[in-house]
Parts: structure tokens; sequence; C-alpha cells
């Protein structure tokens, strides 16, 4: 029992070394993933689902259709945000994506934070 204990866990380090090495370039690549705030001066996004894998460098380009209110993109498990993105305004941040898992993003315009949310789906 000890020994299938031991093995296992040499296969699995074995596992997390082999990860590393086949994503370790540093600098990375990732996808591009468009994000629209305020379509029709609504509190959303679009999409509300996003898609990377582990290793990728995101790059999130926000843009706002808003014509009334800033909106903004963070992700607080990344530590990525956008700055307030003004009516009509873009910005685009990059953040590596270092962990597999549903991470929420979410607006912190004061009032938005409840309803204005989404999740990237990352994977191994
Ligand atoms: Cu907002």
């Amino acid at each position: 029992m000890k020994k299938m204990a031991l093995a296992l866990v040499a296969a699995l380090s074995l596992g997390v070394l082999a990860g590393c090495g086949s994503s370790g370039t540093a600098g990375g690549t990732g996808p591009t993933l468009e994000v629209v705030a305020g379509e029709n001066n609504a509190m959303a996004y679009n999409p509300t689902t996003l898609k990377a894998k582990v290793g990728d460098t995101v790059k999130v380009h926000l843009v706002n259709k808003d014509t009334t209110t800033a909106h903004t993109f963070v992700m607080t498990d990344f530590n990525a945000q956008t700055k307030q993105v003004q009516p009509g305004k873009d910005e685009t941040i990059s953040f590596k994506v270092d962990k597999a898992g549903d991470f929420k993003y979410h607006c912190n315009i004061p009032g938005h934070e409840a309803i204005m949310t989404g999740t990237l789906t990352v994977t191994p």
C-alpha cells in the first residue's frame, strides 16, 4: 500500500515537472478575448463565459459600448483589472493564467458587481 502511494507521488511530480517544461517559455502566448460591456446600456458582459488554458498569457480586450456609465473588468484570482473604462472607450489587459478552474470576473463599479459577472474557465 505504501509503495503504491509513493509511486503515485512520483508519477504526480513527474507530471507536474513535465507540465512546467512544456509551458515554461517566458513571455507566453494565449488567446485574445473580446469582451463587450454595457451593450444596450445593460449592466452586463458579452460574453459571460471565456476559455483559456493553464500557462496561457490571456489578453482581454474590454470594449465599453455603454453610453452613460463606465465599466471595468476585474479578475481577483489573477490579480488583473482594467481601469475604469469610460463610455465608448476600450482597454486591453493581459495576465498569465497559472491554475485550472472556473474563475469569476466582475465589474467593480459600485452597484454593478452583484449582477455584472462572468466566468473564465481555465483547462489544464
Ligand atoms: Cu459595470
